[in-house]
């Protein structure tokens, strides 16, 4: 896959792309990240890349022609890689909102994107209209600028390119993947040594069905809770998997049962 960004501060993008998954994704050449600087295509002497609003009021929006040709020299530069037309996205707080399917479509479909990460108070709404394919958002807050937004997306869909993760870290065992038996639901609560902390740091032990050896009664006591958790913190959540009968079955109704009778008489 092959994703340009739209950036006034392509530094802060590079900074944070040679780690970990994402990282090795890069250097295993399944994924490519360029930086399109609009600063790059503004032809007057200060390269003034910001402009003020019509209507007046506080604050600035992107300078329309530096941006644009920005865009432009993306597409250009992705069609002469690939072929095909990159899919564009803006990222801001009035998009759809992203989730793992919307990641794990883009990972499957999309060859080339092109992601828009603005600054200043945002950009003019011809340049949506004409270039922008979708519109995103990363959650219901707003950031300073869109780089963080275009990392999220970025990270996201690295570990979903096929190769990137070992077995061992299969995106297959994500909570949201479609088919597993934790689909939907929140993970279950992880453990590792020691078998029990010590006093002076909490002194708690490890649930003990982890440590006998009985990958069935395991296997049980993760998905109740899972379905416990997300039952206490997600309802949103419980509420669409009911929805699914592929989904939920008898043995989730009994473990959730189970973990609501616990819950309330603790
Ligand atoms: N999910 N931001 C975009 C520029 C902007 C300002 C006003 C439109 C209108 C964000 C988010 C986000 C901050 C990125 C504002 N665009 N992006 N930026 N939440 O907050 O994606």
């Amino acid at each position: 896959m092959n994703i340009y960004i739209i950036t006034l501060f392509p530094e802060l993008i590079q900074q944070a792309t040679s780690f970990g998954v994402l990282g090795r994704a890069i250097k295993q050449q399944r994924l490519s990240l360029r930086c399109f600087n609009p600063r790059d295509y503004a032809e007057d002497n200060h390269h003034t890349v910001d402009d003020r609003p019509y209507g007046g009021g506080p604050g600035m929006l992107m300078k329309v022609e530096p941006l644009y040709k920005a865009i432009v020299a993306a597409q250009i530069t992705a069609k002469q890689v690939s072929q095909d037309a990159a899919k564009v996205v803006y990222l801001s707080p009035q998009g759809q909102q992203l989730n793992q399917q919307l990641l794990v479509n883009t990972a499957a479909t999309a060859k080339d994107l092109i992601l828009i990460a603005g600054r200043y108070e945002g950009i003019d709404e011809r340049i949506i209209e004409s270039l922008v394919d979708e519109e995103w958002s990363i959650g219901d807050y707003v950031l300073s600028g869109g780089e963080f937004a275009a990392m999220v997306v970025v990270d996201g869909l690295s570990r979903l390119l096929p190769g990137v993760l070992g077995d061992d870290e299969s995106a297959l065992q994500d909570s949201f993947m479609q088919g597993s038996d934790i689909h939907g639901l929140l993970d279950y609560p992880h453990y590792t040594r020691p078998e029990k902390i010590a006093e002076i740091m909490g002194g708690q032990t490890v649930p003990q069905v982890l440590l006998s050896g009985d990958h069935q009664a395991i296997q049980r006591w993760r998905l109740k809770q899972s379905l416990g958790r997300t039952w206490l913190r997600r309802p949103d959540l419980l509420d669409v998997l009911k929805e699914e009968t592929s989904n939920w079955d008898d043995e989730k109704a009994g473990l959730l049962a189970e973990f609501k009778a616990e819950y309330n008489s603790k």
